[in-house]
């Protein structure tokens, strides 16, 4: 079997998705997700200048070869140009375990080992402007049935802060037509103030036994992180997530000194080498990278493996930007590795849900890849032509006297 034909799809049914489709000779496909938000168009550059030409005639069975063929074969890594090259290259990986899995009439999860368990646990977010309106955003995402929520609240005094958006299902923010970023305000005394008594209200409304956690976005010092998951110890929170800036790896380990709260990071991460003195010196407890922005299933799992040896969980990132092609990916690995954590899900709307149709299941809070040949992922592209490409931006963040903060 050879690659016949590589397509990149690019679609925005509510927001930018990037797919990448393999065809082969013998009319088998498969598909990989290269979603990067708010710079989308430079992978789609990548893979259209740099990596289609060379798919071509490949043997679509050689995932391993092909993955060190275009990571190695490139020189230039782990920097300026990986950031678009390793969502190019997770969308081809993901193509060819799909295309493998298809190929021998499995699921991919049978193909990574088969399953580990029955079912994935997953997370949901919970966000309101104030307290109570967070309160009722927690008593939705438990009536939904999920078993663990992310607790976020606007801060006194801030007009706009990470998490809190009024517009989609779960408050995830719907971008249209943008030329230039949103500008979002930032204070952290106030927030490390306004932060412990959301978890002293959520643990008052709904007990000791929902996991709850939450995510700092990059956004303290160490000290400052210190601080928080010492104040939050006593609502036991499941995690904090990239409390600090996550390029500085060491500053976990002040952290790590003076707290018990789990600590989550690496959303942002490309390469094992961004995770090395995380991993062999246990500064966390969960993995967050995601199928698409690590480089597939391929170093992901990889990457597992290694947490595995330091009792470090996974923890795939899993918001709406994540396409349904790479959340299949994720919840087909998460399905067979011993060492899953739980699983962010934020669904999809239901125009992106008809353009991407998918066998992987949300039932009672837990995700179940579904039995289907490969991913388990069908595109509709008629459906994804008619919505095409908007120019969107993550927002920026700016302090009070107007300096640009970490978002
Ligand atoms: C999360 C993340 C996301 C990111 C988003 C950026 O934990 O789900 O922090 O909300 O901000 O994926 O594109
Ligand atoms: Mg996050």
């Amino acid at each position: 079997m050879r690659i016949a034909d590589a397509q990149v799809v690019v679609t925005s049914p509510g927001r930018n998705f990037v797919t990448l489709k393999l065809t082969t000779d013998e009319g088998v496909t498969g598909l990989g997700d290269a979603t990067l938000n708010g710079r989308e168009l430079a992978v789609v550059s990548y893979l259209t200048d740099h990596v289609v030409p060379l798919l071509t005639g490949l043997d679509p069975h050689r995932i391993e070869d092909t993955w060190q063929y275009l990571y190695r074969g490139a020189y230039w890594r782990r920097g300026p140009v990986t950031m678009a090259a390793i969502a190019a290259i997770a969308a081809v990986d993901v193509a060819l375990w799909d295309i493998k899995a298809k190929a021998a009439g499995l699921p991919l999860y049978q193909l990574l080992g088969g399953a580990s368990r029955d079912r994935l646990a997953t997370y949901g977010h919970a966000n309101g402007r104030d307290i109570p309106e967070l309160l009722d955003s927690v008593r939705q995402r438990l009536d939904e049935g999920y078993p663990a929520v992310r607790v976020q609240t606007g801060i006194p005094g801030l007009k706009a802060v990470y998490g809190v958006h009024t517009t989609g299902a779960q408050g995830e923010r719907v971008l249209h037509q943008q030329t230039r970023p949103l500008v979002e305000d930032w204070d952290t005394d106030a927030y490390l103030r306004h932060t412990p008594a959301v978890f002293e209200a959520v643990r008052a409304e709904f007990g000791a036994g929902i996991p709850l956690l939450h995510d700092a976005h990059h956004r303290l010092t160490p000290i400052q992180a210190a601080r928080l998951g010492k104040d939050l110890e006593p609502y036991r929170p499941f995690w904090l997530e990239d409390c600090t800036p996550t390029e500085n790896q060491e500053a976990l380990r002040l952290v790590r000194r003076h707290t018990t709260t789990p600590l989550a990071t690496g959303e942002v991460f490309n390469t094992v080498y961004d995770y090395q003195t995380l991993i062999t010196e246990q500064l966390i407890d969960y993995v967050r990278s995601a199928v698409t922005h690590f480089g597939g299933v391929t170093p992901l799992r990889k990457l597992f493996d290694f947490a595995a040896q330091y009792q470090i969980k996974s923890a795939i990132h899993g918001p709406e930007d994540i396409s349904p092609v790479g959340m299949a990916a994720a919840v087909h690995l998460g399905f067979a590795v011993h060492n899953f954590g739980i699983q962010e899900y934020s669904g999809h709307n239901a125009l992106t849900e008809e353009v991407f149709r998918h066998a992987y299941a949300f039932t009672d809070g837990h995700l179940h890849p579904g039995e289907a040949p490969g991913i388990g992922v069908e595109l509709d592209e008629k459906l994804a032509a008619a919505h095409p490409y908007e120019q969107t931006y993550l927002p920026v963040n700016r302090l009070l006297d107007g300096t640009v903060h970490d978002w």
